[in-house]
């Protein structure tokens, strides 16, 4: 494998299952299994579905993650919002590392280079990884259900977990984007006339990556209540509305609240600007770089940053499909 060539590592342990581990094989050769879009296959453990290589992951990560007290969890369910949060929260708790300017790591680093995810970075390639070398608090990211979390995380005390979701809606519509791009960009191939109709059904049927999405939403959702203190339960459609507000939320809730003086010099301003879809998008890092752990276009995570886009894309059936999905499994998160 050649990282002179990262986009064929990512199609090689996505889409061929071939490069897995013996034991790995073994394990999903008895696992339920679903077409997936961007793997060539989904499998179900434990209610959720994963590719083989994320799930891989998330197996090593459960059996050897060493958690400290100080962690803390940005948890999505995916296209919610992650490059965003991860953005911020990465600038809000290094704010006194790096002061928010044109030098600041952001500026030319995706925050997916900057916030390892679990199972999909930092336990992909390495079964048991040396994790020390990052600095307190760490921050990680994952996609990971909470039943799927590492029990060393689910039945600590300590340790700060903030969750984010998406109207489903949007969601959908930024995964069927995501995906073809993936596609297109890595084949060059063109993709299936129906790929909106497809991403949908398996979206709708729960078997899309991580899926389902209410199950995901929920059980966190209800952790959140049992334990506000310890999970922060946000949708992209709020922090989209009062970005500020809920900045200032955050660093409550991650004990790091801001001083009169960082109030005064504009500092809450200025991270969400920092982080704002604008001034993001157009950095040359995400116009033109790519993710060093897997070699994805940084540009595919920048799309619109926008809510609504579903009214552009889902037919009237399709909003009437999902809705009653939302109503009947989602009613008390409001979607
Ligand atoms: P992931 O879960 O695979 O990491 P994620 O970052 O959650 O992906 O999803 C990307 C979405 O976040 C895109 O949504 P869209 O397709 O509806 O446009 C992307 O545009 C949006 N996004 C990325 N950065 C920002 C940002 N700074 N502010 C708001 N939305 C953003």
């Amino acid at each position: 494998m050649s990282f002179d060539e990262p986009s064929a590592w990512l199609r090689e342990r996505v889409e061929d299952e071939n490069k897995l581990s013996q034991e790995m094989k073994t394990f999903i050769s008895n696992l339920p299994k679903q077409k997936g879009l961007i793997a060539s296959n989904n499998y179900e453990y434990e209610g959720f579905w994963y590719p083989a290589v994320f799930l891989q992951g998330v197996l090593a990560c459960q059996r050897h993650f060493q958690p400290q007290s100080s962690d803390i969890f940005l948890v999505t369910f995916p296209k919610s919002g992650t490059t965003w949060l991860k953005s911020l929260l990465f600038a809000l708790l290094n704010r006194r590392r790096f002061p928010i300017d044109k030098n600041h790591p952001l500026c030319t680093t995706n925050s997916h280079d900057l916030v390892p995810f679990l199972e999909m970075k930092t336990y992909l390639k390495t079964p048991n990884p040396n994790l020390n070398y990052l600095p307190s608090p760490r921050l990680f990211s994952t996609h990971m259900p909470w039943t799927a979390l590492p029990e060393s995380i689910r039945n600590s005390s300590t340790g700060k977990i903030v969750y984010l979701c998406r109207n489903p809606k949007d969601a959908v519509v930024s995964l069927y984007h995501f995906w073809t791009k993936l596609k297109l960009g890595e084949t060059n191939k063109g993709v299936e006339p129906n790929a909106m109709v497809k991403t949908f059904e398996s979206f709708c049927l729960g078997v899309t990556d991580y899926g389902p999405f209410w199950r995901h939403m929920l059980d966190y959702w209800k952790q959140s209540k049992e334990n506000p203190d310890r999970i922060y339960f946000l949708k992209y459609e709020d922090m989209k509305e009062q970005p500020t507000m809920h900045l200032r939320r955050l660093a409550e809730f991650l004990d790091c609240p801001f001083s009169p003086d960082e109030e005064e010099s504009g500092l809450v301003e200025d991270i969400i600007k920092l982080c704002s879809f604008e001034n993001l998008s157009n950095l040359e890092v995400n116009k033109n770089g790519k993710l060093s752990f897997v070699g994805i276009q940084n540009n595919s995570y920048f799309r619109q940053g926008k809510t609504g886009d579903w009214k552009n894309h889902l037919t009237g059936e399709m909003v009437r499909k999902l809705n009653a999905i939302c109503e009947e499994k989602l009613r008390e998160l409001g979607f």
